[in-house]
């Protein structure tokens, strides 16, 4: 038996790793352990031996465990340790040159317009109002006070939703300007109003530098008692000056559009003529009085408020501000283009 415990304490002295600790735990006391065999041979014997051999193969065991666990908590440790070894890395390490931080995304150049549009009219007290994209001829038109078959109709043409008639409110289409959200946020709110609407607008029209199918408006729309186009025409200027950082001046000039009375084009400015000659103007937006049929169909008295309204193509804005020659580079997300901004 003393030759049994001394090669178990020597297995277990070689032992490279708690794997093999293991292996030489079930050779001793495994089932059919040496040890264990040991313990089954204590049956056959008489009374007297029993106690004596019992109590030295308990001994044996005892010295075995013992033994076993000292070599199995200095393993656990050296295991720890070569793992920790292996698995550092230095935190301090200066990036690789080869990781290209040019790659990081930026925001869209519209995005960055159209948050500084909403900034400036914030400041100005304005909030800012949303509504559908897929939106109902009757808010789109009708209740704009264009009515089916008016030619009005035909100035902006519409890209029309396949069988999605709704009876109230006529064909379900893409909306083609901001405008429909004059009416919604009149039924919403009431008067007095102060919002702008910077919104996703869709044209059945062929496309060209100028033009495209899918661009970016916002609307401008002030109710309250005692309006007047003067307040527009300060707002405006306050406006264009802090965007463009320069003072700006503006003009009105008559213009049509069946939603204002009277309705009218603002131009801005852009360089004063030189020797004699012209200054040149930039066609800006479009806008005027709501017309009081427009404020009726939003539940709002004609008779005791007024207000005006306007709706700029901001997408034609960044082309100014950023000196874009072709409208179209603005959505073909192109990162030769968006890289710049
Ligand atoms: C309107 O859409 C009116 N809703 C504007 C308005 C609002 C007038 C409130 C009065 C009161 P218009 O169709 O002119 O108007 O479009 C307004 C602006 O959208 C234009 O000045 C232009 O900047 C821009 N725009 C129009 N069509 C296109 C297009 N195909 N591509 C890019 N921008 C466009």
């Amino acid at each position: 038996m003393q030759d049994l415990l001394n090669s178990a304490l020597q297995a277990i002295e070689n032992a490279n790793n708690s794997n093999e600790l293991k292996e030489i735990e079930i050779k001793y006391l495994g089932k059919k352990g040496l040890i264990t065999e040991q313990l089954k041979t204590l049956k056959d014997l008489s009374e007297e031996d029993k106690r004596t051999t019992g109590k030295a193969i308990q001994e044996i065991k005892q010295k075995f465990l013992s033994a076993y666990q000292k070599k199995a908590s200095q393993l656990e440790i050296e295991e720890i340790n070569s793992k920790l070894t292996a698995e550092f890395f230095d935190i301090t390490l200066p990036r690789l040159n080869k990781i290209n931080h040019s790659k990081k995304g930026t925001i869209h150049p519209l995005n960055q317009l159209q948050q500084q549009v909403e900034e400036i009219f914030s400041d100005m007290g304005f909030e800012i109002a949303d509504g559908p994209e897929v939106e109902s001829e009757y808010y789109n038109f009708e209740a704009l006070n264009i009515p089916s078959h008016h030619p009005a109709r035909d100035m902006q043409d519409t890209f029309f939703i396949e069988n999605k008639a709704d009876p109230k409110h006529g064909e379900l289409i893409l909306r083609t300007h901001t405008s429909p959200v004059q009416i919604r946020t009149m039924e919403l709110k009431g008067a007095p109003l102060r919002i702008i609407v910077p919104g996703r607008v869709f044209r059945y029209e062929a496309t060209d530098a100028t033009h495209d199918s899918t661009f970016n408006q916002v609307e401008g729309l002030l109710i309250d008692k005692n309006i007047g186009l003067a307040d527009l025409k300060g707002i405006m200027e306050e406006f264009l000056s802090r965007l463009f950082e320069k003072d700006i001046t503006v003009r009105f000039r008559p213009g049509y559009f069946p939603f204002v009375e009277p309705g009218l084009e603002l131009d801005i400015l852009w360089q004063k003529g030189k020797n004699g000659q012209s200054d040149k103007w930039l066609e800006f937006m479009g806008a005027g009085m709501v017309h009081p049929n427009v404020l009726k169909a939003g539940g709002i008295d004609p008779e005791n408020n007024q207000g005006w309204a306007f709706g700029f193509g901001i997408t034609r804005l960044a082309m100014i501000k950023y000196q874009i020659a072709d409208i179209r580079q603005i959505h073909n997300s192109d990162l030769r283009f968006l890289k710049q901004f």
